[in-house]
């Protein structure tokens, strides 16, 4: 295993616990919104935070996984 890989990994699994509030592995819009407005970000409304989410629900069941949550970010 490369240990930079492992590093980059936790990092990625405690981001998307913040999400997760549940735990149950699925990002819900109402959880995404939640995590959201709790940062206080004015910019991001319910619709921003429902577009955003959107866009990274790659099969489009409405809930984001931890591979769907990080594809997008793989391809930048
Ligand atoms: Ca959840
Ligand atoms: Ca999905």
């Amino acid at each position: 295993m490369d240990p930079v890989a492992d590093i980059d990994n936790d990092a990625a699994r405690a981001t998307f616990a913040r999400y997760d509030l549940n735990g149950d592995g699925h990002i819900s819009v109402e959880e995404f919104k939640r995590v959201m407005a709790e940062m206080g970000d004015p910019f991001v409304t319910g619709p921003v935070a429902e577009a955003v989410l959107a866009a990274k629900d790659a099969n489009g069941d409405g809930v984001v996984t931890f591979e769907e949550f990080f594809a997008a970010a793989k391809k930048i």
